[in-house]
């Protein structure tokens, strides 16, 4: 470790709260922080310290030291919990500049932690993603990252991985002493282990949807009842809603609860084709909005002509509106705008949907889907040439690479650079 600078930084991001915490990672830092007056004691007890900032200026501050390795960095931590406040961090980070301190970039703090071995690269990942959570969803599912979870489902898969790559190398080895291969076991196996990654890549979809807000967009002709429910969705009037077709000309959204789900509810413009020409921008709009809507609801009133749904690669949720004036599309699910249970049992069926995806949620993030692809071509090649030993361990091999880079190590040579400096430069600082 000798060489290595000493990081600086605020662990507490904007500094306007109480306290912030200004930390130190580095050979020096506990060095550093005694040239403030902040002499450390045990391990992790946390002591007052009078801080020297430079001339006559104090700064009262909780002083706390973990020692490397057994540290978040694996290096030597202090921790200076000081007054919030930018002015005030500002000049408790300069002191430690001025005694030799390095100021940290964004995810430094973590990365040092990753090459120190103490988190494999996806546990960082989460780390980050802990940070940035919006939903409960998403903070559930990067708690699960940085504990392990994922981490400990590829190692065991890339163990299956490598003992059917050792027989099948052991084989190409020595096949006169083992005699006769079952080629048709190897493929059976190795569909069985692309099965597995083929399960993730199945569930990632879910587990993109449950992290994020979803957008639930209300589409369908005019005058079909859109803004009606929408309104009554919401449990209050923010739509405008009229018998006057064309009335919603661009689009309205507000957020919905359902249940543990949080997500924007979107009431359009209806699809005309006699619209005017200030409508048709509005269906314009609705183009937009149905392309980026993660559950459609299509309404249609009973006493209109039946258009059908548009085809959606989105879940659509066909429902018609307008029961008490008849029912001209019996398959469909029906409402009325003065039935609470038909509206209660919308809400149950969208519910149902948010909670489907939080269940079958894959917790791999888009990186990490994207390796697992690699990986499921690989033992596809690896299946398809089972036949030819040599090129069935290249490519079993190639698979055990693509989903060790999922936890940053690999067996052919560190990972990239570029795809270190990519996922740290996407922390705050101070993380
Ligand atoms: N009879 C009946 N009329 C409804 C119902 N829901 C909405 N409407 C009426 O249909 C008209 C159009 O409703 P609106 O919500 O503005 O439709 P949008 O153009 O799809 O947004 C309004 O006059 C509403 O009062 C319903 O369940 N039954
Ligand atoms: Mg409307």
């Amino acid at each position: 470790m000798t060489g290595r600078t000493t990081l600086v930084g605020v662990a507490t991001g904007r500094p306007d709260g109480g306290v912030a915490i200004v930390r130190l990672s580095g050979p020096a830092a506990i060095a550093i922080a005694a040239t403030l007056g902040a002499t450390v004691a045990d391990d992790r007890r946390l002591v007052a310290r009078r801080l020297a900032l430079g001339g006559a200026t104090r700064e009262s501050a909780l002083v706390v030291a973990m020692r490397g390795p057994a540290s978040f960095t694996g290096e030597d931590v202090v921790e200076l919990h000081v007054h919030g406040g930018a002015c005030n961090v500002e000049q408790v980070v300069a002191a430690c500049l001025r005694a030799g301190a390095t100021a940290a970039g964004p995810g430094d703090f973590t990365r040092r932690a990753f090459e120190a071995g103490r988190l494999t690269l996806e546990q960082a990942e989460g780390i980050a993603a802990l940070v940035g959570a919006q939903t409960q969803a998403a903070l559930d599912q990067a708690r699960r990252l940085v504990a392990g979870e994922l981490g400990r489902q590829v190692e065991a898969l890339v163990e299956s991985i490598a003992s059917l790559r050792t027989e099948v190398e052991a084989w190409l080895d020595f096949a006169d002493e083992i005699g006769e291969r079952d080629v048709s076991r190897w493929q059976a196996e190795i569909e069985g282990l692309r099965a597995r990654v083929q399960s993730w890549l199945d569930r990632h979809g879910a587990g993109v949807r449950a992290r994020s807000k979803p957008r639930v967009v209300l589409a369908g002709p005019a005058n079909a009842g859109k803004s009606t429910l929408f309104n009554a969705l919401l449990g209050y009037p923010r739509a405008l809603v009229s018998a006057e077709p064309g009335t919603t000309r661009d689009y309205v959204e507000a957020e919905l609860t359902l249940g543990d789900h949080r997500c924007t509810l979107v009431d359009t413009a209806g699809v005309r084709d006699d619209a005017g020409a200030l409508e048709q921008e509005g269906i314009a709009f609705t183009r937009e909005q149905l392309e980026g809507a993660d559950v459609i609801v299509w309404l249609e009133a009973a006493d209109s002509a039946v258009v059908g749904a548009p085809t959606a690669a989105v879940p659509v949720f066909t429902v018609e509106s307008k029961r008490d004036l008849g029912c001209a599309r019996p398959q469909w699910s029906g409402l009325r705008s003065d039935d609470d249970e038909a509206l209660a049992q919308l809400r149950g069926m969208l519910q149902q949907r948010f909670d489907a995806d939080v269940q079958e949620a894959w917790i791999g993030l888009e990186r990490h889907r994207d390796r697992a692809r690699e990986a499921a071509a690989e033992l596809e090649s690896a299946a398809a040439r089972a036949e030819v030993a040599e090129l069935a361990a290249f490519h079993l091999r190639a698979a055990q690479q693509r989903l060790d880079e999922i936890l940053g190590r690999s067996t052919l040579g560190p990972v990239g650079e570029d795809v270190l400096e990519r996922i740290f430069a996407s922390f705050c600082i101070g993380k």
